[in-house]
């Protein structure tokens, strides 16, 4: 089943503590009962990224229990404070209210086979782990499958949730073993030295392995499920900003190469192919290894309520369009089903930018939250032209609303393949010239040399009668002169910005926070550069522009289209509520700024 398109507010219910972690409950009117392995994202309504600051993205949290509620369903998760997200999850106060997307993700499957000779199931869950084993193991004693739980943890602090999620009337039930590496509970040492007594039993190969931990711990459960024959499903976890597919964010290796994304291919994987039934997760041989209060914003000078844009000659209904590489509408369509199309968030489409050649994208880490904003390192991932054509543009042409097209090569030859291919196809509006990414090693960017976006463009223009549209970066001193280039050779449109070029260190191991090293910087906290770089384009040329870098409401919006843009388009915002884009058009028309309450340019008050 899909989840509700959007994220939607749920109450919190109640909010305990169990150990050094807590427990808390929300009261979900809207959406449907979870499966056990799933997640959602969530973020409180206040002091979450309102007018800046951390924390920014929603955060991913399984669900560790749920019941059928008075109008809804209860939804339980366990939680540690290990950052600024989770650290306000925990602060969370009865009757407050939480954004949830969900439910996300795939769930665990059932073994096959239910005869009590078979070894049936063996749940193995490490300290904040053990939530959706919780849940997982409700659902296999009504299904009357043989189980074995095992769960570790590393100290007495660590092993929050126990009491609540898996004991029966003060006692712990029958089926569950511990381990604790200071002894405190149960066997002292790892879970995993159970695991291997249970894998050496005689019956073993009939079992499945169900597991949810730290990653060392999933590591040591897989190679052990691989050395021993036996199935397993694990829930992986994965640093993610949107958890529908959008931001590219939560890659893990596949075998054979390439990455998956772990909210929409995951978060369980499973491996090697075994006794389970059908509507497994993907069999994967897993690699070793409101407004209150807010002054509202007027439409811009010469706008009026009415929102329909003539952009190159294309009519849309208002002026918000998405970033590219900011939103995986096939993906979303999976996720939230046709609700999607119903209320599609943009007046154009523009894709993730599509190279010659498919391209796995970059290693993990790939995302990292810094304030008001993020760091992306994505690396370009996408099936190539070929695949892009055969397999994508015929979803993407299903979308309600004109496509545009994103591509980027190394060289003009290549760019000319691209775009002479892509204009050929009537689904395509329109052309967007990546000429800027951050992340890509290509020798030099275009888009850096105004002579060489001059020369693509005259090589490229007469390929194509579609509309050229070119993504500026704004990593340059003089933005003003890359555009006058792309006019003057002969482009329709310019967009900007792209993102900053930017690094972080993780705090926790004093390297790099993104294995490339450095990514791309958006969100909030570029806006005032982003603007600036569209008034001087603005000034320099008289091409239609596209304004983008962190918008988030409609006065952010407004703002690029009083300085100037035809369009507005939103990128980060789309991780954090997947209808931005319909929200920030209508506040567009209606005027509402769409800014938390006393944050805006006048506030050094
Ligand atoms: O995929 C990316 O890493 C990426 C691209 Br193509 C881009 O144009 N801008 C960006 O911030 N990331």
């Amino acid at each position: 089943m899909s989840a509700p398109f959007g994220r939607r507010l749920c109450a919190v219910a109640k909010n305990q503590v169990s150990g050094g972690y807590r427990i808390f409950s929300l009261l979900d009117r809207e959406g449907p009962a979870p499966e056990p392995g799933q997640f959602y994202m969530l973020a409180s309504e206040k002091s979450w990224g309102e007018g800046g600051g951390r924390p920014y993205l929603p955060r991913a949290i399984s669900v560790a229990e749920t019941a059928p509620a008075k109008d809804g369903v209860r939804l339980d998760f366990l939680v540690e404070g290990v950052g600024p997200g989770t650290d306000r999850l925990c602060e969370l106060e009865a009757g407050e209210n939480v954004w949830v997307t969900g439910p996300l993700g795939n769930a665990f499957s059932t073994p096959k086979q239910v005869n009590p000779d078979a070894a049936g199931a063996i749940l193995v869950g490490g300290g904040i782990g053990i939530a959706p084993m919780a849940i997982w193991r409700r659902r296999l004693v009504e299904q009357g499958i043989p189980l074995r739980v095992l769960l570790g943890f590393r100290n007495e602090a660590h092993s929050g949730g126990l009491n609540e999620l898996f004991c029966a009337g003060g006692t712990l039930c029958p089926d569950i073993r511990l381990a604790s590496e200071d002894g405190h509970a149960g066997y002292q040492g790892y879970v995993t030295d159970l695991l291997v007594t249970m894998l050496t039993g005689d019956d073993a190969t009939s079992a499945v392995v169900y597991s949810c931990g730290p990653p060392a711990m999933l590591a040591a459960v897989r190679s052990l499920c691989e050395e021993h024959g036996v199935s397993y499903q694990l829930a992986e976890e994965s640093p993610m900003a949107c958890g529908y597919g959008a931001c590219f964010g939560c890659a893990v290796p596949k075998p054979g190469g390439g990455y998956l994304r772990l909210c929409v291919d995951g978060p369980v994987l499973s491996g090697p192919a075994g006794p389970v039934t059908a509507g497994d997760p993907p069999p994967l041989p897993v690699a070793k290894a409101s407004s209150g209060g807010v002054p509202p914003t007027a439409p811009p000078p010469g706008r009026s309520a009415a929102q329909e844009t003539e952009f190159c000659g294309l009519e849309l209904e208002h002026p918000v369009i998405n970033a590219s590489g900011t939103y995986d509408a096939i993906a979303a369509r999976k996720v939230f089903g046709d609700e999607l199309l119903e209320d599609f968030p943009f007046s154009a489409f523009v894709s993730k930018t599509i190279t010659p050649e498919p391209r796995a994208g970059n290693k993990p880490q790939r995302i990292w939250e810094t304030p008001a904003a993020m760091i992306n390192s994505i690396g370009l991932p996408n099936k190539g032209l070929e695949g892009f054509l055969a397999e994508d543009l015929p979803q993407l042409a299903e979308l309600p609303v004109p496509l545009i097209v994103s591509v980027m090569a190394t060289n003009r030859e290549l760019f000319s393949r691209l775009v002479s291919e892509v204009s050929e196809r009537d689904e395509v509006a329109a052309i967007e010239l990546n000429v800027s990414c951050p992340n890509v090693h290509s020798g030099l960017i275009v888009g850096e040399q105004p002579s060489e976006t001059m020369s693509l463009l005259e090589a490229l223009r007469p390929l194509t009668e579609k509309p050229l549209i070119v993504k500026l970066t704004p990593n340059v001193a003089n933005p003003e002169a890359v555009a006058v280039a792309a006019e003057e050779g002969g482009a329709d449109a310019v967009s900007l910005i792209n993102t900053l070029k930017a690094s972080a260190i993780d705090p926790v191991t004093q390297q790099p926070a993104l294995a490339a090293g450095h990514g791309g910087l958006s969100g909030p906290a570029v806006r005032p550069i982003a603007l600036q770089q569209l008034r001087a384009v603005r000034a320099a040329v008289e091409l239609p522009l596209i304004g983008m870098g962190g918008v988030s409401c409609g006065a952010d919006a407004a703002e690029f289209l009083t300085a100037g843009a035809t369009l507005a388009a939103v990128g980060t915002e789309s991780f954090r509520d997947p209808r931005a884009g319909s929200r920030i058009a209508k506040e567009l028309q209606t005027g509402v700024s769409g800014r938390p309450p006393r944050v805006g340019a006048l506030d050094l008050k």
